[in-house]
């Protein structure tokens, strides 16, 4: 189930996001089945799911650095994550750096280098696994705030060699991993189906649902990072190696991708030739976002009216306070309804009605009349804008400049139909 109702953008390595935004934006906890998948590597490891005693006894995790209590390298197993520390849950967002790609070629009208994702590289999710900071603690990491300016956990899969680079990585600041409110976690488990355990089903029932839960391996099993409010990038999927270091992770997706480079920079050469790459900060945190999916026509008892039910997501670093859809071409905006959020760091879902009375044969901002049909009737095109603002202020951008690479799309959500 699940990959083959994805719209696939790349078979190796395995791309696919949800072919309808509409579908997406009905769950607000995403299914499996439209759950964007993002690989680097040209195959999805194969661990041994079915036989999850070898996988706790053999797959470990190593930690290592230049950090007070790190002198030696540290083992923590599979094992070790499930038994010895609590499971934590938390529901957040993923997103792909790449989320809207295309978006930022139709409206710059400029090439981007990267799979053209459309809006859906992005998906809401309940993971559990063990806090980070829990884990980098026990072996022995100073619980001391004071000293992690400066430094980064590095996460590492050496599992599968990646397009760019020999293994896959990326890294946040430490300050973030360890911070008590940041909920990084070594997930074992994704709640991809919205699920309640109804009190009084037998185990059996409860275990099935259990199993369900458990990574799929192109999600990362056994563990990957869940880093909520930062890009899907430094998700590490199959983490085997975490590293404290005074620099940033020193692989390629680190380094030479998933940078905002200024748009007068055009190619990939002469980002090398002139040492862009290390010019310009790492992504990290999420940017305000929000998408149009799904715009539909209610019936209206006049024909000049037109009644709309329009419905997305957005996303932040932080919660959204308000979502603003516009249908002037941004001139006016009005507020629409925040049917869904939950704690710090899940997605909004919004909605919204609209009533918009045509003039007869005007053009308005945003009103473009299409075509006079056979009748003489007007046909009419009309575009819905949506922005977001979040709990800290930070607003969408109205206009997002183009950049090489494609990342960080954040022009308003922007859905066009007829009407
Ligand atoms: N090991 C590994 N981890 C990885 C990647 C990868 O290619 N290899 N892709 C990253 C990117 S770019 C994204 S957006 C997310 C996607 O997670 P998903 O495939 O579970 O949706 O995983 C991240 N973790
Ligand atoms: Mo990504």
């Amino acid at each position: 189930m699940g990959a083959t109702e994805l719209r696939v953008l790349s078979k190796r390595p395995y791309n696919a996001e949800p072919p309808s935004l509409a579908e997406l934006v009905k769950h607000p906890v995403t299914p499996l089945h439209l759950s964007y998948a993002r690989n680097h590597c040209a195959f999805v490891p194969n661990p041994d799911i079915k036989n999850l005693k070898s996988t706790a006894s053999t797959y470990t995790i190593k930690i290592d650095g230049e950090f007070d209590g790190l002198e030696e390298e540290k083992t923590v197993t599979y094992q070790d994550i499930l038994d010895r520390f609590p499971r934590k849950e938390v529901i957040t967002a993923l997103v792909c750096a790449g989320n809207r790609r295309a978006k930022m070629a139709e409206k710059t009208g400029r090439e981007v280098k990267g799979i053209k994702w459309g809006d859906g590289a992005v998906c809401n999710v309940r993971w559990a696994g063990a806090s980070l900071r829990d884990v980098l603690l026990s072996v022995g990491v100073t619980d001391k705030a004071e000293s992690y300016a400066g430094y980064h956990a590095c996460f590492a899969s050496f599992v599968a060699p990646c397009e760019d680079d020999v293994y896959y990585g990326g890294s946040i600041p430490l300050a973030d991993a360890m911070s008590e409110d940041g909920e990084v976690l070594l997930a074992y488990e994704v709640g991809l189906l919205d699920f309640a355990v109804v009190p009084g089903t037998d185990s059996e029932v409860v275990t099935a649902q259990m199993n369900e839960q458990r990574l799929t391996p192109d999600h990362g099993f056994p563990l990957r990072m869940v880093v909520p409010g930062t890009y899907g990038m430094r998700w590490v999927k199959w983490v085997d190696r975490i590293t404290i270091s005074k620099e940033e992770s020193p692989n390629f997706y680190q380094q030479r991708d998933y940078k905002v480079l200024p748009d007068t920079v055009m190619s990939k050469a002469m980002a090398e030739s002139e040492g862009w790459w290390s010019r310009v900060p790492s992504m990290q945190h999420l940017a305000c976002n929000s998408v149009v999916a799904d715009v539909r026509r209610l019936t209206s008892a006049c024909p000049d009216e037109v009644k709309l039910k329009v419905a997305g997501y957005a996303y932040s670093s932080c919660p959204i306070s308000r979502v603003e859809i516009s249908v002037d071409n941004g001139n006016t905006w009005e507020e629409s309804h925040i049917t869904y959020q939950v704690g710090r760091w899940s997605w909004a879902l919004w909605e919204a009605e609209l009533e918009i009375v045509l003039d007869d044969g005007a053009e308005t901002d945003g009103v473009v009349i299409v075509e006079e049909d056979s009748n003489g009737r007007l046909k009419r095109k009309l575009t819905v804008l949506s922005r977001a603002v979040d709990s800290a202020g930070n607003e969408q951008q109205l206009v997002c400049k183009w950049n090489l690479r494609g990342v960080g799309y954040s022009g308003p959500g922007e859905r066009t139909v007829q009407v």
